[in-house]
């Protein structure tokens, strides 16, 4: 297993799995990137998890409950693929609330309102879902199969979301009010989730090179965009951005410029939520000490046990 082996692989579109070989950087990226995905998921959980005490009905919370149930289940998938890759799931939970390893900057807006969970469940799973599609194609094994059923699950949060804002849409005014307050809000984070502009992105070239990324971050972006404009129309909601119009030249519709030094911000620590949600987790990990030492007692006494 060689340099050259690897490089016919990517070559032929075939899939490299944990025990080819592959050049170091290689397996850097994939942990940096499955990491800060996984990192996602498991924070992710605690902007929506906030309302599940104080959804409107049993339904409601019903379908909430699963859905952040879902996103603990996804990241414990992508834990599992970057241990395929050397990397130890409590090192990657240490750098994560050490703040060594990123994870996305939406989940560091707060969730004012109920509406914000059908938005959330919209946009940012609609965004997610558009980033992750291509990624079922990752030239990673593991984490192209993790993604297959994680889009699956991703499908049903983003109807999920949209049916609530019908939902909220139908009803009265003050409910269409705070459901364009949210949009108002969560609009030009989730254009962020697809990362810096790719005059700016550090890692798009070598990762479309390998066949991990198989789309720019502003492609991505471009899709996410088009497909989002009729959906918003159909519900009847206002995306904040006076400059978005369909150019028929370009077949896309062109959109305002996003403030990047906010991007940056958040990414560095300095979002309006990043301090709570690092503590949250802290807490958390903490907390869950015992369990992780009692599992690991379970099974040191199950290997010591003579098998009969
Ligand atoms: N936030 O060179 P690039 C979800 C970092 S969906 C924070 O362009 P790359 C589902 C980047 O890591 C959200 N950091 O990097 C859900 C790099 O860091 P470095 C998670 C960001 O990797 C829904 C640096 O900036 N999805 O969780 C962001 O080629 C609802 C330079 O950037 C994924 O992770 C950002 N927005 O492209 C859960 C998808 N953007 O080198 C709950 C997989 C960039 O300093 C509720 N990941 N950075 O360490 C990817 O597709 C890619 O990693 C990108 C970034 C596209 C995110």
């Amino acid at each position: 297993m060689t340099q050259e082996h690897f490089d016919r692989t990517i070559d032929r579109d075939q899939r490299i799995e944990p025990r080819d070989w592959m050049p170091d950087a290689y397996r850097t990226t994939m942990v940096r990137q499955i990491a800060q995905h996984a990192h996602s998921e498991i924070i992710g959980m605690q902007p929506e998890g906030e309302w599940i005490t104080r959804a409107p009905s049993l339904r409601r919370k019903a379908i909430l409950l699963a859905k952040v149930q879902d996103e603990a289940g996804h990241g414990l998938y992508l834990y599992s693929a970057a241990e395929t890759l050397g990397a130890d799931r409590t090192g990657l939970t240490e750098k994560l609330i050490s703040g060594r390893q990123k994870y996305s900057s939406i989940f560091n807006y707060p969730t004012l309102s109920f509406a914000d969970v059908g938005v959330i469940g919209w946009l940012v799973d609609g965004a997610a879902i558009c980033n992750q599609v291509p990624l079922c194609r990752s030239s990673y094994g593991p984490y192209a199969r993790a993604m297959i059923r994680i889009c699956k699950e991703e499908s049903f949060h983003q109807r999920q979301g949209y049916e609530l804002l019908m939902a909220l849409m139908r009803g009265t005014d003050a409910q269409r009010e705070m459901v364009q307050d949210s949009v108002n809000r969560w609009w030009w984070p989730s254009l962020m989730m697809f990362g810096p502009p790719d005059a700016d992105s550090t890692h798009t070239a070598q990762s479309m090179a390998w066949k991990i990324k198989r789309h720019t971050n502003d492609e991505l972006r471009q899709r996410f965009v088009d497909m989002t404009v009729p959906q918003a129309e159909a519900l009847g909601v206002t995306l904040p951005d006076p400059d978005l119009r369909w150019n028929a030249d370009r077949g896309h519709h062109d959109f305002g410029e996003i403030d990047w030094s906010e991007l940056k911000r958040v990414i560095s620590g300095d979002g309006p939520c990043n301090a709570e949600r690092i503590d949250v987790r802290r807490t958390a990990h903490e907390d869950g000490a015992w369990v992780r030492e009692a599992a690991a007692a379970h099974a040191a006494k199950q290997t010591a046990a003579p098998s009969s």
